[in-house]
């Protein structure tokens, strides 16, 4: 069983208020203050004083226009461009070989940033449910793009004739929207059109729900041209455990949505085949440590518990049987069988998307982990050594939500921002913003 390291966020004021520190990135971690005292093994972490479990610490006020934002992180200054603005709820970015940048809008809408320009949506894409979570979500671009074109997309896919068939009794005949993770990949030709679509993912109608939360939904290819795809529980928390529902899931498949014979469950009667990992609440990153091979995963807690795990093949993430967070009738932190997280997070940050640095823009950042953090409103960075996590930053916390960040062709970080809205799932403006380091 791996050992739990726990992070108090609050350890260092400074953290939160981006103070660069004087520390190399294979400083071990400050040890925090005497009265917050680091939990044993296994054991959640307290609230610090004067806080609920799972509440957001202050923040420093949102900068509206990042546009040449200098941030002095603790072993990388960089300066912050806008790549493109105006955005409603970006959720995900990925590149084509070309160097033009696909960008999807939770509303809907898929547009292609081409040298400072954003593009008109591109026609066609599927309807989406926008309630809540709900949305259009990630995107990914085929590893053999420039021979085949396929762009993969997810979204939440309303429900059949839009009406719940588990969410209402037989007398209520009321419709209720309903919403399902969905993968589906396609085209986009010389007109600007979805064409071409199949689908790689599709639920079966009972799996529709009115719940309106936890999709998952993030991809990644590895070198070998499987599609890893994350399904969140939908607000079925009991799910997660059933090998016979894809919710709650890591899933692997070949480009075309069919299921590797060497996937570990492929042999178990009942089981969904394409199942990679169990165990999973709200998984919404993914990525590969190009120099282990390894694959990391992000997945929302309850009220604090945010998760950072090793992924392997066949294991059980224990959700929703053991959690770091705060979850009714969940008593445990650990369980025989089931893997603890290798860093969880209380207060809860949300993490999004997830990316190791394998570039050579930002030389002390290298193969370091960078997790965005949706309710945190945070880049941070992660120093992994044997599995482990020796080190962590708050790179910074005053750009609004950050929701996705990607390496770009050039090396440099893409990240994709939105505002702060009323409330926590508000479609709002957003960004796509460059990283670029500044010689100090
Ligand atoms: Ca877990």
């Amino acid at each position: 069983m791996r050992r739990l390291v726990t992070l108090l966020i609050l350890s260092s004021a400074a953290l939160w208020v981006g103070v660069p520190h004087a520390q190399s990135p294979q400083t071990p971690p400050v040890p925090p203050p005497a009265q917050q005292p680091v939990p044993p093994a296994g054991q959640p972490a307290a609230p610090p004083p004067g806080q609920q479990r799972g509440q957001q610490p202050p923040k420093p006020p949102t900068i509206p226009d990042p546009q040449g934002h200098v941030v002095k992180s603790e072993v990388q200054t960089f300066k912050v461009e806008v790549v493109a603005k105006d955005l409603e709820t970006p959720w995900a970015l990925a590149f084509l070989p070309d160097g033009r940048l696909l960008v999807t809008e939770r509303p809907g809408r898929l547009r292609i940033v081409d040298k400072g320009k954003v593009s008109e949506p591109v026609s066609g894409i599927p309807k989406v449910e926008q309630v809540q979570d709900g949305g259009l979500f990630d995107v990914e671009v085929h590893p053999q793009y420039a021979r085949n074109g396929w762009i993969y997309l997810s979204y939440a896919e309303p429900g059949p004739n839009n009406t719940s068939l588990t969410e209402r009794s037989p007398a209520n005949t009321t419709p209720v929207n309903t919403g399902m993770t969905a993968v589906i990949r396609g085209k986009i030709n010389k007109n600007h059109e979805w064409t071409d679509q199949q689908f790689i993912f599709h639920a079966t109608p009972e799996l529709y729900t009115a719940t309106h939360i936890h999709y998952g939904s993030r991809f990644i290819f590895d070198k070998q041209g499987h599609l890893f795809f994350t399904l969140g529980e939908h607000g079925k928390p009991e799910d997660a455990q059933d090998l016979s529902k894809p919710t709650g899931k890591i899933h692997r498949v070949n480009d075309d949505g069919s299921v590797p014979k060497d996937n570990p469950f492929v042999s178990r009667a009942g089981a969904v085949p394409s199942i990679w990992t169990y165990g999973h609440r709200n998984p919404q990153g993914l990525s590969f440590d190009s120099a282990t091979g390894s694959l990391w995963e992000t997945e929302h807690g309850p009220n604090g518990g945010d998760e950072l795990n090793l992924i392997k093949p066949g294991h059980n993430y224990g959700w929703a049987v053991i959690t770091n967070g705060r979850q009714a009738g969940i008593t445990k932190t650990e369980q025989d069988g089931m893997e603890s997280p290798v860093v969880s997070w209380t207060p809860t940050i949300a993490p999004g998307g997830i990316a190791f640095y394998s570039g050579n823009r930002y030389p002390k950042w290298k193969n370091h982990l960078f997790v965005t953090g949706l309710g945190g409103q945070q880049l941070r960075r992660l120093v992994i050594e044997k599995d482990s996590v020796v080190h962590q930053e708050v790179v910074f916390d005053n750009l609004g939500r950050v929701r996705d960040i990607v390496v770009g062709p050039d090396g440099y970080f893409y990240i994709a921002t939105a505002l702060p809205g009323q409330r926590l799932s508000d479609t709002t403006m957003g960004f796509v913003l460059r990283l670029v380091p500044v010689k100090e």
